[in-house]
C-alpha cells in the first residue's frame, strides 16, 4: 500500500497572508489531502510557518518585539485563520522548532563530510548605526543606470537591472536611512551546486515527463543558466546557528533551512502523540511513500535543485519528492496584492466577509494553474451566486423542502426507478468517475468545472421528473424520485467535501448523517444511490444552504479592498 506525504510551501512569518498565498499552495494541498483520505488513504499533510531570515526580525522591530515573541504570535495568528479555512494539516509547525535546528546541522555536518561544502571569505556590508550585516536587498542608493533613488543592492526596481551593493550611489540602510557603512570580510558556507548538476539534470529528466510545464520549465531554466555555489549562511542572529569553528554569531540562510523544516515539521508531529513515534518512516528509506509537494512558481527552483542537492549530497536515503504542483498567480484585478498600496484581501479579512467554503470553491475553481488568474470581486459574486446558491443550495433547499411539505420530513419508500433514473444515474456515474481522475492528477480546474456538471445534472434530472406534477396523479412514483434525489444529496456532501468541507457537513447535518464519514463513492453508484433507506428521517432547512452576494455588495468590497465593480 502507497502511503501519500503532502506538504505545501510554508507561509512565511512576517505577517498575514493574502488569498494568493492560500490558493496557491495550502489550500489545493488540503483538498488534495482531504480527496485521498476520502479515499481510504494513508495520508500524512504537513506544513509550518517559516521564520527564519531578514524580514522576520525587521518586521519584528517594526512591531518593537524581539523576534522569538513575534514570531510565536505570528504563527498562532496564521495557524488559527487556517484553522478557520479548515485547512486539515497533521501538522502545522514551525521552522524555527529544535527539531528543525538539528536536522538543519545534520544535513550540513553530512554536506562538509562529503564534499559539497566550501568555505569561503566574501565582502559584506556592516551597518555601523545598526550594528549588524545589511543583507544587499537592505541597502538602497542611487541607481547608476536609471537614477532612481531608491533602488535596492540586489536590483533597481525601477528599470530591473541586477545590482551589486558596490554599485549604489550614496548608499545608506535600508533599516535605519544611516549611511555610516563599512565593508567587511565575512567567511561563508558554499554549497556546491556544480559538482551536483548531472545528478539534478537526472532528476528532472526522471520527472518531466509526469511534471507540470511551469515546473520543469523553471528547473531546466536555472539548469541552462548553469549552477552556481550558493551560499548557505548568514551574518544574522535569528536563524539556526552554524556547527562549525569559527561561524560563531551566524546562522543558515533560510531558504537552506526552510525546505528541511518539512522533515523536522514531521518530527514535530510525533512529540504530539506517541503513535507517530515512526515518523522517520515517511522520510528515510519511504520507498512506500509518494511525496507531492504544493507550491506557487517562485518557490520552484529552491524545490526542484536546492532542497533536492542537499538531500542528495548527504549521501543518506532522504525521500526526494515524486510530484511537484506549481502554480501561476492569483492576481488581484491583474495586478499584484500589496499590503502597502491596500491593494487585494488577506486572508484575515476574506474570513470576515464570508463564509471559508466561498473562497474555498472560487479559489480552486479558478485556480491558477496553467496560467496566472484574476480575482475580482465581480467574479467572485457571480460564482458564488451561481454555482452555489443557484445549483447546489438550489437542489438541496428544494428536494428537502418539497419532501416535508408534500410527504413528511423522512426519505419516502416509492416505487422502482424507470428508465429515466438508470440514465440519470449512468450520466452521474461517468462524471463521478471523471471528477474522480481529476482529483487523483490535481487537475484542479478540471475537476471543479466536473463536479459543477454533477450539480446540474441534479437539478435537469429534477426539473424532468417533475415530482410536483408527478405526485397529483402517481404518488408512489413522486416518492421514488425524491427518494433518488435525497440519496442524490448525500452524494453531493461526499464528492463536494474535498473543496467545501463546512457546507458538507451542513449537509450531513440536514441529513442526520453527521458521523457517517465521507467515505469516497464506488465506481458503480447504484448502491451508493440507495444508501439513504426509506424510513431515514431528515431535517428541513430553517434557511438556504448560502446567501447570495448582492450587486451593492460588491461595490462596498470595491470601495474597501481597491476593485472596479465592473470589471
Ligand atoms: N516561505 C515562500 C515565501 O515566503 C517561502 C516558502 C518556503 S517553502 C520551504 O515566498
Ligand atoms: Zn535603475
Amino acid at each position: 500500500m502507497t502511503r501519500y506525504l503532502i506538504t505545501s510551501a510554508l507561509p512565511y512569518i512576517n505577517g498575514i497572508k493574502h488569498l494568493g498565498n492560500l490558493g496557491g499552495s495550502m489550500l489545493p494541498a488540503d483538498v488534495y489531502a482531504r480527496f485521498l483520505r476520502q479515499k481510504g488513504e494513508d495520508v500524512l499533510f504537513i506544513c509550518a510557518t517559516d521564520e527564519h531570515g531578514t524580514p522576520a526580525e525587521l518586521a519584528a522591530l517594526e512591531k518593537n518585539q524581539d523576534v522569538e515573541t513575534f514570531c510565536t504570535e505570528q504563527h498562532e495568528i496564521q495557524k488559527s485563520i487556517y484553522q478557520r479555512f479548515h485547512l486539515s494539516f497533521d501538522h502545522f509547525g514551525r521552522s524555527s522548532s529544535s527539531q528543525n535546528a538539528e536536522l538543519t546541522q545534520h544535513f550540513c555536518k553530512k554536506l562538509m563530510e562529503n564534499g559539497f561544502i566550501e568555505e569561503r571569505t566574501i565582502k559584506q556590508v556592516y551597518s555601523v548605526d545598526d550594528g549588524r550585516f545589511l543583507p544587499d536587498r537592505y541597502i538602497v542608493g542611487t541607481c547608476p543606470h536609471c537614477g532612481y533613488e531608491a533602488a535596492r543592492g540586489d536590483q533597481c526596481e525601477n528599470c530591473t537591472r541586477v545590482l551589486d551593493p558596490t554599485d549604489l550611489i550614496n548608499p545608506r540602510s535600508a533599516v535605519s536611512g544611516s549611511s555610516n557603512l563599512e565593508i567587511k570580510d565575512s567567511k561563508h558556507l558554499f554549497l556546491n551546486l556544480p559538482a551536483m548538476e548531472s545528478k539534478l539534470a537526472a532528476f528532472i529528466d526522471e520527472h518531466e515527463a509526469e511534471w507540470p510545464i511551469v515546473v520543469t520549465s523553471i528547473a531546466r531554466k536555472w539548469l541552462k543558466e548553469g549552477l552556481r555555489e550558493r551560499c548557505i549562511t548568514r551574518d544574522l542572529k535569528w536563524g539556526i546557528s552554524v556547527p562549525k569553528e569559527g561561524f560563531e554569531g551566524k546562522v543558515f540562510y533560510v531558504w537552506f533551512d526552510a525546505p528541511i523544516e518539512y522533515i523536522g515539521a514531521t518530527a514535530e508531529w510525533a512529540e504530539k502523540d506517541p503513535e507517530h513515534r515512526d515518523w522517520k518512516s515517511w522520510w528515510y528509506d519511504a520507498k512506500d511513500v509518494r511525496y507531492t509537494e504544493f507550491m506557487a512558481k517562485d518557490n520552484i527552483p529552491f524545490h526542484t535543485i536546492m532542497f533536492p542537492a542537499t538531500l542528495f549530497a548527504s549521501g543518506e536515503p532522504w525521500k526526494k519528492v515524486d510530484y511537484i504542483k506549481g502554480f501561476n498567480w492569483l492576481t488581484f484585478y491583474g495586478g499584484k496584492f500589496s499590503t502597502s498600496q491596500k491593494r487585494g484581501i488577506f486572508t484575515n479579512q476574506a474570513l470576515d466577509e464570508f463564509q471559508p467554503d466561498f473562497w474555498r470553491y472560487w479559489l480552486m475553481a479558478n485556480t491558477p494553474e496553467n496560467a496566472d488568474s484574476s480575482f475580482t470581486f465581480s467574479s467572485f459574486a457571480a460564482t458564488i451566486n451561481k454555482d452555489l446558491n443557484d445549483v447546489l443550495g438550489n437542489f438541496v433547499n428544494r428536494v428537502l423542502k418539497m419532501t416535508a411539505s408534500k410527504i413528511g420530513a423522512a426519505v419516502p419508500a416509492g416505487g422502482e426507478w424507470t428508465a429515466v433514473e438508470k440514465e440519470f444515474i449512468q450520466t452521474l456515474q461517468k462524471r463521478v468517475t471523471d471528477y474522480t481522475k481529476y482529483l487523483s492528477e490535481m487537475e484542479f480546474r478540471k475537476a471543479l468545472t466536473e463536479l459543477r456538471a454533477i450539480w446540474v445534472e441534479g437539478n435537469n434530472y429534477l426539473t424532468a421528473a417533475a415530482p410536483w406534477t408527478v405526485i397529483k396523479e402517481d404518488p408512489e412514483k413522486a416518492a421514488m424520485i425524491l427518494r433518488l434525489a435525497l440519496n442524490v444529496i448525500r452524494l453531493y456532501a461526499v464528492l463536494s467535501a474535498p473543496i467545501i468541507p463546512e457546507t458538507a457537513e451542513k449537509i450531513q447535518k440536514l441529513l442526520n448523517l453527521e458521523n457517517a464519514g465521507y467515505a469516497w463513492p464506488k465506481a458503480d453508484l447504484t448502491e451508493e444511490l440507495q444508501t439513504l433507506k426509506a424510513g431515514h428521517a431528515f431535517n428541513v432547512p430553517e434557511q438556504p444552504l448560502f446567501q447570495k452576494i448582492t450587486p451593492e455588495a460588491v461595490t462596498d468590497l470595491c470601495a474597501r479592498y481597491g476593485g472596479n465593480p465592473d470589471e
